[in-house]
């Protein structure tokens, strides 16, 4: 069983750069860094890192995102499940994930499934030398995230991608209608009762549209606005703040040094798993799914970026 999105790697052009935007600006907690790669870690994580910045100025895109399986044994059956659908996957090793597993979904994206996720080392105890907070709020920078939500991804065919992900027991929890009665134009998916994990969303050819990361509700959203415009980075917002139709969330858009979009999230709702869909027209889409309120959609925003063609062939996981 697919349990979570647990993390993204996003390649950049200059690590140093990154850092100073992630971390020193946004307040990214830096778990570790190994040669040109950084892994942080928001707020509210257990895991040791949701964001993985190497640099790698040749191939700057989303390396690609990993999912969180249920034990070794839902690895063997995801495995089991790829095979029969006709999706090769490859097996890998890693020291923080042991056993990965590696695939291209059919629409082109690079994904890793892992159980393995080593923890912060939270501690309650006698020696307070070595209690490690969760919250350290008087070491923060920035806003800090809480946690990463969700992939938004651009797909050429909404209905193939969904009828791979559908085989893992993801549930729709928005869509709409696609022009032609036949695929949908966009679908709003998650194993967890938030409103989505993933979005795909229609475009001619497969890319990251954006990773978003949920913060403390809308002063959280507000206060990621203050913060980089204070920091010299007022030309890193691109949309926002608005609310959502779909989701209903609160939300901001945001581009980090290399273009890559970040959504800062918050407030969309919960709902179990097995209930019907919200369904959106493209029209009522347009008029009040994309927005419900806010500021008009900059022509920016049909920008995507990159994603990683080269991840079955490489060697290394990170
Ligand atoms: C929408 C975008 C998001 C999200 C929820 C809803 C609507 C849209 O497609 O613009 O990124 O998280």
């Amino acid at each position: 069983m697919i349990y979570r999105l647990g993390y993204a790697q996003l390649n950049v052009s200059d690590l140093e750069k990154s850092l100073d935007f992630y971390e020193k600006v946004l307040g990214f907690i830096k778990t570790k860094q190994e040669g040109n790669t950084a892994y942080l870690r928001a707020e509210e994580e257990f895991d040791q890192y949701s964001l993985i910045l190497k640099e790698d100025k040749n191939n700057v895109c989303l390396d690609h995102f990993g999912l969180r399986v249920s034990s070794e044994e839902a690895l063997d059956e995801i495995k089991e499940k790829n095979e029969v659908l006709g999706v090769e996957v490859q097996e890998a090793e890693d020291k923080d994930h042991g056993r990965v597993l590696k695939i291209v979904t059919p629409s082109g994206h690079p994904v890793a499934f892992y159980h393995q996720s080593p923890q912060i080392n939270v501690y309650h105890g006698e020696n307070k030398n070595v209690i490690l907070p969760m919250r350290r709020t008087h070491l923060q920078n920035g806003i800090p995230p809480l946690r990463i939500d969700h992939m938004n991804l651009r797909v050429p065919s909404v209905n193939k991608e969904w009828n791979y992900w559908k085989n893992f027991d993801f549930s729709i929890s928005e869509y709409v209608e696609g022009k032609d009665g036949k695929d949908k134009y966009a679908a709003w998916i998650r194993r967890e009762t938030n409103t989505h994990d993933i979005a795909l969303v229609y475009k001619e050819y497969a890319a990251l549209h954006h990773v978003a990361f949920i913060v403390d509700g809308v002063q959280g959203v507000i206060r990621t606005a203050d913060l980089l415009a204070d920091a010299g980075y007022r030309d890193a917002i691109e949309y926002g703040p608005g609310r959502h139709g779909v989701s209903n969330a609160f939300f901001l858009y945001i581009k980090d040094p290399d273009g890559h979009r970040i959504e800062i999230y918050s407030d969309d709702y919960k709902r179990d798993l097995d209930h019907e869909p919200v369904g959106w027209t493209q029209a009522a889409y347009e008029t009040n799914g994309r927005l419900w309120w806010g500021p008009t959609v900059p022509e920016s925003f049909v920008e995507t970026t990159a994603i990683n063609k080269d991840w079955m062939k490489k060697e290394e996981l990170v």
